[in-house]
């Protein structure tokens, strides 16, 4: 099951960050990094410049929600606050753009033991913002990979 997913972060070293980001990803499934890493305002106005890539990986999994709770453990394990606020800087951010042959939105119930602040979770896809989002287009475009997005 191939996965586009965008990284992204704005606090501490964010190239480390992503690095991280992305050799945990490898651990999923083999990955392929986007050539193009992009510095850019942080789109809220809040928060310092992103550091922003893309890969994709081939997900061993067939379930694109367990997949979504690899990617938050990742981002704890990275030192993702969650409690810092919706558009609050971050270590590391891992959002799902598309994953082959899948489409809609699912919730489900947060597993036992992770540690996100909601009770549910919710995933769309396609992701529904990231077409509008060259810090997110870019590098999947550098990737050859803009028609995986339905
Ligand atoms: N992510 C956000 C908010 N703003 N700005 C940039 N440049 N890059 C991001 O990844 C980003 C953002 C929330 O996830
Ligand atoms: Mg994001
Ligand atoms: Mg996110």
């Amino acid at each position: 099951m191939k996965a586009l997913i965008a990284l992204g972060s704005n606090l501490g070293n964010r190239q480390a960050h992503l690095d991280a980001g992305l050799a945990a990803l490898a651990k999923l499934g083999s990955v392929q990094p986007s050539p193009l890493v992009m510095e850019t305002p942080d789109e809220s106005g809040l928060g310092p410049a992103y550091l922003n890539t893309a890969a994709i990986v081939d997900y061993a999994g067939t379930d694109p929600k367990l997949l979504l709770e690899a990617l938050f453990r990742i981002e704890l394990a990275q030192g993702r606050d969650r409690s810092a606020g919706r558009n609050a800087p971050r270590t590391l951010d891992l959002d799902i753009i598309a994953v082959e042959g899948h489409r809609g939105t699912w919730r489900w119930r947060r597993p036992e033991g992770l540690a996100v602040p909601w009770d549910m979770l919710e995933l769309i896809l396609p992701h529904p913002r990231a077409r509008q989002r060259e810090f997110v287009m870019a590098p999947i475009r550098a990737l050859g990979l803009e028609s995986l997005i339905p």
